[in-house]
């Protein structure tokens, strides 16, 4: 760690600002040029220690820069995990209101809800789909904080990962009942395609997503608790989207998930 106990508090109250008011603010590694990625992570927990003891409940947690679409998108080269809260979760068909984000974009997804313990830096792709109850569509509506959705790595950790809202909905599916590597994704805007992929895109397998997950969490001497939601990152780049658009991703065998944006 390289940042003060009082500079983490800082950018902390500048970035849930950000967050709660829907403003951009300049990169944080601009005014610390020597932030490592453990600060970058520092900040993102004390948010999630803010966000908790003003009352909302951590519903999960997400992988993000998954795929290489991604990476290749936001010029960076790892993955990087956030939290989701109850105030992120909106129901299948939400209208999501566009005013109270700063330049969301849209990203398909596929989530797993854990029905046991998973911890430890051993942990492997068959454990995941052994713990997993269903894995479910997503979309995941992220909204960077930063200036023109420019970021780099640690800002966006510090930025909880660009989280802002997600929408579950088609079909629960048991993890071994499809192969998650060929399950195909489409996603549509205003009736028009805009992005298709592959289960594979994100890490050669979703699951891996959690692997990394759980690694990422074992550094912390966390586990990821049994009853686990995580999004798994997205399949392909994210789509801009703004007020009056409507998206349905289209999972294969899985069904498919709608939101608009008013
Ligand atoms: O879910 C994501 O992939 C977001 C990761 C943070 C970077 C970004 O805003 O794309
Ligand atoms: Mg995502």
């Amino acid at each position: 760690m390289t940042l003060s106990a009082q500079a983490l508090n800082k950018l902390a109250d500048v970035v849930l600002h950000a967050q709660d008011h829907a403003h951009t603010i300049p990169k944080v590694t601009l005014e610390h040029p020597q932030m490592s990625i453990e600060d970058g992570y520092a900040v993102q927990h004390e948010l999630r220690r803010r966000r908790i003891l003003r009352g909302e409940r951590l519903i999960g947690l997400k992988g993000g820069l998954t795929s290489k679409a991604k990476m290749d998108q936001m010029g960076v080269h790892s993955p990087s995990f956030g939290f989701l809260t109850n105030i992120m979760a909106s129901p299948e068909n939400a209208a999501i209101t566009f005013s109270s984000m700063i330049h969301p974009r849209v990203e398909a997804e596929i989530a797993f809800v854990t029905n046991r313990e998973l911890g430890g830096p051993d942990c492997t792709i068959d454990e995941v789909l052994a713990a997993t109850e269903y894995v479910i569509p997503a979309v995941e509506v992220i909204d960077s904080r930063f200036e023109n959705f420019k970021l780099d790595l640690i800002s966006a950790i510090a930025d909880n990962a660009s989280s802002c809202r997600y929408v579950t909905g088609g079909r629960p599916r048991g993890a071994r009942d499809l192969d998650l590597r060929t399950v195909g994704v489409v996603i549509e805007k205003n009736g028009v395609i805009q992005a298709l992929g592959a289960g594979a895109a994100v890490l050669n397998h979703p699951a891996n997503s959690i692997v990394m997950l759980v690694q990422h969490l074992a550094k912390y001497r966390e586990i990821l608790p049994a009853g686990s939601f995580v999004m798994t990152g997205g399949i392909t780049e994210a789509i801009p989207v703004k007020a009056g658009d409507s998206i349905v991703a289209r999972f294969q065998d899985m069904g498919s998930v709608s939101l608009h944006f008013v």
